[in-house]
């Protein structure tokens, strides 16, 4: 896996598999803290209780809120944690960035997964957005607003071929695109902030944008 910067600044990482796309300023400083403002304070996140996942044979509360919203009927379920969408006309700030993304990039997303990392504990550990409701060649764009937060990727066969883990400080206003084969090959993960880099630093809002077919 290789990072190339082109010279319209959107760094590429396309080689073991993967096709990913990081675009450090999609939406400019102001347009971000707008948009980060606005859907703090239209969210309304599922009670932790309600974001259960199944893991290795026990139910955890997942470290972070989450939310989705979406096309009436459409839902996202791993781990065995089914999340509802909840209407696309309560946050008017979603409806926006979905409108920004249909023009600019061509995406029609019909469903977001929106996680709030309230702290530098919260986290998401590894994964691949591989379930069956994303169909078999899954694109997903991922807008990071608020706190910068490290995001890796590794590949899942990584012990056997030593390919390193990449890390991406995803900037607020970034958008991160994962085309498909790439959570086929590789995990990603925001892991915790931990003690190494002691500051303080306040929330993160993430939205996945998916189609769920
Ligand atoms: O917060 C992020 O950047 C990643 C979120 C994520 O991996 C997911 O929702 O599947």
């Amino acid at each position: 896996m290789i990072a190339c910067t082109t010279s319209i600044g959107i760094a590429l990482l396309n080689q073991n598999g993967a096709d990913v796309a990081y675009q450090p300023a999609f939406l400019g400083a102001g347009e971000a803290d707008r948009a980060f403002e606005a859907l703090l304070r239209q969210v309304q996140f599922n009670a932790p209780e309600d974001s259960r996942v199944h893991l290795f044979g026990e139910w955890h509360e997942i470290p972070r809120l989450q939310v989705g919203y979406g096309d009436q009927g459409t839902s996202y379920r791993f781990a065995g944690c089914t999340v509802r969408a909840r209407p696309w006309a309560e946050v008017p700030a979603l409806m926006m960035v979905r409108e920004t993304l249909r023009s600019r990039c061509g995406f029609e997303a019909n469903f977001v997964l929106v996680n709030l990392y309230r702290s530098r504990a919260n986290s998401i550990g590894w994964h691949q957005d591989d379930e069956a409701d994303l169909g078999p060649q899954p694109t997903i764009l991922s807008l990071s607003l608020g706190a910068e937060r490290d995001f890796q990727f590794r590949h899942r066969q990584a012990a056997d071929n030593g390919l390193p883990t990449v890390t991406i400080p995803l900037a607020p206003g970034s958008l991160l695109t994962m085309r498909d084969p790439t959570n086929k090959n590789w995990k990603h993960q925001v892991p915790r902030r931990g003690g190494t880099r002691p500051e303080r630093i306040g929330p993160r809002l993430n939205a996945t944008w998916r189609r769920i077919v």
